[in-house]
């Protein structure tokens, strides 16, 4: 197997989840913040994803000098066990004030609230000494496409993005792109309309992308060839690895369970543009099904680090000559057919 130490991984504290659904409750117990960092270490991974209310609980009842008081709190926690913080991203979905979207709510009130949680997010990134902010735009989309204006969205999540980028020099934006779900439709749903949108903010070198494989699919198009594009422009910082079958409910299955040549393709890409090299984490933001079983609760974060680990070694075993050659002479029947035994081993 390659060895885990060439990648760096990571998983949020919601990957440990607890199996509820809009159908049914949740089937697993709750478990604790520092038991699922215990967990996370002992698995051997190396940094953890926050939302700023997983670094900071109950945010919207705290004052500022409190949020940065838990913030190095926490900090020190990280220290103590070795870790760091990938990325913290603002939890722009569950409040009242944000039932209509955040940066492009219709209601003015409902918009400040959305940047000024962003900015208390992107203090509380300062103390865990990570410079990437992750913006998935849960929200910002309509159920309705008459309730809103689409040109005035861009507009205000352009905005949003310059008062950011402005409230610290050093902050990266990475929009994290998903056509729907919540929203009927979202305003950014790939990685061309993130690095697009990037282009009209003020410092457009500080806005880039994360990709995750499932959000990808959900909009109809190819994760490797969505990883490819954001890796072209320089703008890949961090990445969601996980699997989805078609088109339904977002379902953040184990990375490779459903696609393996689709997964095989997502590793050989980063493999061929050298992701990690810059310090970018590849972490899975991935979920146990719902039938699984307390004691399994980690299990599809392990396997999708395995699958992957095994995937990187395709990658590196694939006959790259013999490749070019089939490529060469357009014989693209014979390079199909050179992929797939090549992943199903002789
Ligand atoms: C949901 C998103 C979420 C982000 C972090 O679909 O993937 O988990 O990655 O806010
Ligand atoms: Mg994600």
């Amino acid at each position: 197997m390659a060895k885990a130490n060439q990648y760096k991984f990571c998983f949020g504290p919601w990957n440990i989840s607890q199996g509820g659904d809009p159908y049914g409750p949740t089937t697993r117990p709750e478990q604790s913040f520092d038991w699922k960092l215990d967990q996370l270490k002992a698995l051997g991974f190396d940094a953890m994803m926050f939302h700023d209310d997983d670094a900071v609980p109950d945010i919207d009842n705290k004052s500022e000098k409190q949020i940065l008081t838990e913030a190095k709190e926490l900090k020190k926690k990280l220290d103590d066990a070795g870790l760091v913080a990938e990325m913290v991203a603002p939890r722009l979905w569950f409040s009242p004030m944000t039932i209509d979207g955040g940066y492009t709510s219709n209601d003015p009130k409902c918009r400040r609230y959305a940047i000024d949680r962003s900015l208390r997010c992107i203090d509380i990134a300062n103390i865990l000494d990570t410079d990437i902010l992750v913006l998935w735009l849960a929200r910002e989309g309509t159920y309705l496409r008459e309730s809103k204006s689409g040109k005035r969205s861009v507009e205000l999540m352009v905005e949003a993005f310059d008062k950011m980028l402005a409230h610290d020099k050093k902050i990266r934006l990475a929009i994290e792109p998903k056509p729907n779900e919540p929203m009927d439709h979202a305003y950014i749903p790939t990685i061309g309309h993130a690095l697009a949108v990037a282009q009209l903010t003020t410092d457009a070198r500080r806005v880039g992308a994360l990709i995750e494989t499932a959000h990808c699919i959900l909009a109809g198009l190819d994760p490797a060839d969505e990883i490819d594009f954001a890796m072209t422009f320089g703008k890949l910082w961090s990445l969601h690895l996980n699997d989805q079958n078609g088109l339904k409910f977002d379902q953040d299955k184990p990375f490779g369970s459903t696609n393996l040549r689709s997964a095989f393709n997502q590793v050989r890409v980063l493999e061929r543009n050298g992701y990690g090299k810059h310090g970018e984490y590849v972490c899975f933001d991935v979920h146990p099904f719902r039938t699984t079983k307390s004691e399994q609760t980690l299990a599809h974060l392990d396997n999708s680090r395995r699958t992957f680990l095994r995937l990187v070694e395709k990658a590196r075993t694939f006959d790259e000559a013999r490749a070019k050659s089939l490529i060469a002479e357009r014989d693209y029947q014979a390079l199909d057919q050179m992929v797939i035994e090549h992943l199903l081993g002789k």
